[in-house]
């Protein structure tokens, strides 16, 4: 046989309209004794109200949303006939002393009660001026770690403001400040286990004050009654089964960088200021990664986040910080050396990086019979460099790009920065990655569809030798329409160039080689030129793509129309 029994909300001590911020249990799910069934959120934490039995969740009464109070009943469940079954309910004020005695009995640190903690805690000998701040009453918890400090001497504090975090398992809580003041002494570190009482930090108070004339009363918060001794309301449930505590969002916040996961969020493994800092800013904390002990979040990690989205804003995902790659220390598995990047690599890094994330890129990968070409191209390679021009098949290469780009023009354009419209470039500067000792450079070769075979190659050597020598100016890398990467010089048979945005195209050209083509009724030997077309898929579609790649394929199989000249 199996009963019904209410499921009550646990003495929240003096928090009242607590709000629910999860429901963690549908009805029919079987629940074991202690397992968290909603969770609450309050100003100093956040708890989950646990079943008081073994059994199957009847209903609930309460929603996302909903407020509750000490003693509520917020739904039924069923347990076994006969069971251990307690149903639990509010303790009044004597069970909460009892409570406070167990926690002393225990051998812990007594129970402070707020006049109590606020005479212990006058210091000062030199007229009161400074306080010592403990830790208030942590209810049923006892010797809890301390997990983050949050001020440093100097520091100025406000009342309520958080000084150092505590962690058991499973709960967070900041131990807030009694009294508003300066910093004058941190007392715990990281690591320390503190109990109720335990000393946290000196300040000086603010405004010179005298501690034994500060009110020995807490402020309190507006959802507080007058009746009630303030100080209760930092203090942690001592019945309820805390979660990583957070702040409470009074509101559904209002985030900048897009949608709060409000579930994810409660979830996430940090601290009620750390919580409140990612509400204040409008941080999901689903999107941050904790670099604290068990991955716990951190101030740090948050302000790190935000400094990540902001520095970042170009090419961040709305509302979403990167994932982080795995921290090695690499000095653990062997020598090791750090090299500074080159300020060439500082710059192209993060904007490869930006266009990277931002553009869905594709690679239209295609090849060109240059036979021909390279024919030409090695008999008039002579005569041109006795004119110091280097010919090399760069040079047809851009030729033959320009006139795919003057066919198909929207490879030569750029989405607008709303997204609303096309930019559509009506001249065509070319870009040529470079490969210098100091990085990868973009020298642009500008109206290069104005430019015939020799002045491109003139130009291109030009802008190389400049290159190598650091001694681009800052126009010579400006403007670029479009981007070609040639690494056909080196060698390899294909690969990814990643689009120079906001550009939308890029041609990445590897090395050529003879192979074996068949031409309807033998196999010849062509010298192929392997090339792909990575694009930026909102501008350029795949058919166009291949039509621009096949296209290019057709001017630089005609060697003749590469080199006429440009009327
Ligand atoms: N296939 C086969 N051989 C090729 C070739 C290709 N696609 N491209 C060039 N070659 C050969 C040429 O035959 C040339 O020799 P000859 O002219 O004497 O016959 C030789 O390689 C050297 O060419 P080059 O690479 O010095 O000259 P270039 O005009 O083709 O390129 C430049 C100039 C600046 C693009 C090039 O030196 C360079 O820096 N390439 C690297 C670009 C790069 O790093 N891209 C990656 C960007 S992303 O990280």
């Amino acid at each position: 046989m199996a009963k019904s029994i209410d499921i009550v909300v646990p003495d929240l001590g003096d928090f009242s309209d607590v709000e629910v911020i999860e429901v963690l249990v549908e009805p029919g799910a079987s629940v074991e004794k202690e397992d968290g069934l909603i969770t609450l959120e309050t100003d100093k934490a956040a708890m989950d109200v646990p079943a008081p039995n073994d059994g199957t969740i009847g209903k609930l009464t309460v929603s996302l949303g909903d407020t509750v109070n000490s003693g509520d009943v917020i739904g039924t469940m069923e347990v076994p006939d006969g069971g251990d079954t307690v149903i639990i309910s509010p303790p009044s004020k004597a069970k909460a002393a009892d409570d406070a005695e167990d926690v002393a009995s225990k051998g812990t640190e007594p129970d402070t009660t707020s006049s109590d903690q606020d005479k212990a805690s006058t210091t000062d000998s030199s007229g009161g001026g400074s306080k010592t701040l403990e830790v208030p009453d942590l209810g049923d918890f006892d010797e809890v770690e301390v997990i983050e400090v949050l001020v440093s001497p100097g520091d100025t504090v406000a009342k309520e403001d958080g000084l150092a975090t505590l962690e058991t398992d499973k709960a967070a809580m900041d131990v807030p400040a009694s009294d508003a003041g300066t910093v004058k002494e941190v007392l715990v570190s990281v690591g320390d286990r503190v109990s109720a009482g335990t000393p946290v930090a000196v300040v000086e108070l603010a405004g010179g004050g005298d501690a034994s004339s500060e009110p020995a009363k807490e402020a309190k918060s507006s959802s507080e009654s007058d009746d009630k001794p303030a100080e209760a309301a930092k203090e942690a449930p001592a019945k309820a089964e805390q979660r990583p505590a957070e702040s409470p969002p009074a509101q559904k916040p209002q985030t900048s960088g897009g949608r709060i996961d409000e579930a994810g969020f409660a979830r996430s493994h940090a601290s009620p200021s750390v919580r409140k800092l990612a509400r204040e800013l409008g941080v999901d904390l689903v999107k941050v990664k904790g670099s604290g002990k068990k991955n716990r979040i951190l101030h740090d990690d948050v302000k790190a986040y935000v400094k990540s989205v902001i520095t970042g804003q170009a090419g961040a995902p709305a509302g979403g910080a990167l994932p982080k790659t795995p921290t090695v220390d690499f000095a653990k598995f062997g020598e090791i050396e750090s090299v500074p990047l080159t300020r060439i690599q500082k710059i192209s890094g993060p904007r490869l990086q930006a266009s990277w994330i931002n553009l869905p890129h594709v690679t239209q990968h295609d090849e060109a019979d240059i036979t021909g070409l390279e024919d030409r191209r090695q008999k008039l390679k002579g005569p041109a460099k006795e004119r110091g021009i280097p010919l090399t098949p760069l040079a047809f290469i851009i030729r033959a790009t320009v006139l795919a780009l003057k066919e198909y023009p929207k490879v030569n354009s750029s989405l607008s920065e709303d997204g609303e419209n096309l930019v559509m470039k009506k001249y065509c500067h070319i870009g040529f990655a470079a490969d210098t000792e100091q990085g990868l450079v973009v020298p642009v070769i500008k109206d290069a569809d104005k430019k015939d075979v020799y002045e491109l190659a003139k130009e291109l050597a030009e802008l190389s030798s400049l290159a190598r020598d650091g001694k681009l100016k800052a126009p010579q890398l400006q403007g670029a329409s479009f981007t070609i990467s040639s690494l056909g010089g080196i060698g390899g048979t294909s690969f990814t160039p990643i689009v120079n945005a906001p550009e939308v195209g890029i041609l990445g050209v590897s090395k050529a080689t003879m192979k074996p083509v068949w031409d309807g009724e033998a196999f010849q030997p062509r010298l192929m030129l392997p090339y792909g077309l990575s694009y930026d898929h909102r501008v350029v579609d795949g058919a166009l793509a291949v039509r621009f790649t096949t296209y290019l394929a057709s001017k630089l199989a005609d060697v003749d129309e590469l080199l006429q000249a440009i009327p």
